[in-house]
């Protein structure tokens, strides 16, 4: 944006969920901000008129910003759109069609960082419970089965001192790293596309040179890629055989990164031991047969779910946006 285009008025911004209320406060002093007082999710129509009504907006992963939606924001006879900038509230954008924003001269922008520990520790939360089988415990206690402590009950797998296989290295990948090393004295092995030997010497991990390699050495695996479309079911049916018999599956992730229902298939088959999941392909829709394996361990996307990370996402998104209009450049482009 030149400094010729910076609107001189208020910038409108159009915030399609609910936001921690210091991060709409702020937004409201410097902005001229429409809110989603509702917090239901906008259509694909409702997008498009946002777009084309607003100078920016700030997005979550439930806005389908897909082609289509993007391009019937354009104003009438003409390929521009009234918006300029996606402050994208979240550091996987796989929702929006980043090369049609391009196209369209849209800047778009993450909240990398912020969300990196609170991620990691719900990874580790995630091999625990699975693990020690906690939500099996809990349900039964809730529902007034438990008969009293005997030697055989509820008999999990130890995680202390065990082999953790992370896919993807990015930073929720290394804070995984570093929490089951440090503090669980667990073995790490690591494998990325583009990780190298120096790099996971600094991490103090195992590099495996296959992702195949990794999934037969891990007695857990954890996966920490974004969705692209070289990670769709990265983990897919011949990938999961080749886990060991008495091994975990987590995903922080994105849901296609793992065939759900090549997992549903090896979970049923014991071909693994439990799956410990925070995302889903369809989600918030899960496959019936997940919720019917006591092995999964299953969480409504609650990665980044506390109040310090959330407010602090809200705060780099508009971080992003007074920079933009500002006519600066932004800290956190993708595109
Ligand atoms: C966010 C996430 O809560 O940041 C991400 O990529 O998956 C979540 O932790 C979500 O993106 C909010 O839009």
């Amino acid at each position: 944006m030149t400094a010729s285009e910076v609107p001189t008025a208020r910038s409108v911004i159009t915030v399609t969920r609910r936001l921690p209320p210091a991060v709409e406060a702020r937004l409201t002093a410097m902005f001229d901000v429409r809110l989603n007082s509702t917090d239901v999710p906008l259509d694909a129509v409702a997008l498009s008129r946002a777009m084309a009504s607003s100078d920016a907006m700030i997005t979550t992963l439930g806005d389908p910003l897909h082609a289509a939606t993007l391009h019937a924001a354009t104003l009438p006879g003409s390929s521009a759109v009234r918006t300029k900038l996606i402050a994208h509230f979240g550091v996987g954008y796989d929702n929006i069609d980043i090369t049609v924003a391009r196209e369209l001269g849209i800047t778009v922008t993450n909240t990398p960082g912020v969300l990196t520990d609170d991620t990691a520790d719900l990874a580790m939360l995630l091999m625990l419970a699975t693990a020690r089988r906690a939500g099996e415990a809990e349900r039964e206690l809730r529902a007034g089965d438990w008969s009293g402590w005997h030697p055989t009950h509820l008999l999990g797998t130890r995680v202390s001192g065990k082999t953790l296989g992370i896919v993807g290295f990015g930073r929720i990948g290394r804070a995984v790293a570093a929490r089951a090393r440090d503090g669980f004295g667990m073995r790490v092995l690591a494998w990325s596309r583009s990780l190298t030997q120096p790099q996971a010497n600094d991490a103090g991990v195992t590099r495996c040179a296959t992702i195949e390699a990794l999934l037969a050495s891990s007695d857990f695996v954890s996966v920490h890629v974004p969705s692209t479309h070289h990670t769709r079911h990265l983990i897919n049916g011949e990938r999961l055989s080749r886990m060991r018999p008495g091994a975990f599956l987590i995903n922080t992730s994105r849901g296609d990164v793992v065939d759900e229902s090549a997992l549903v298939a090896a979970l049923r088959a014991g071909a693994i031991a439990g799956a410990g999941l925070d995302v889903f392909e369809g989600e918030p829709a899960v496959r019936p047969e997940l919720l019917q394996l006591p092995n999964a361990v299953l969480l409504p996307h609650i990665g980044s779910a506390t109040h310090e990370t959330r407010t602090a996402m809200g705060m780099l998104a508009v971080d992003n946006l007074e920079a933009f209009f500002a006519g600066h450049e932004v800290p956190n482009r993708v595109a």
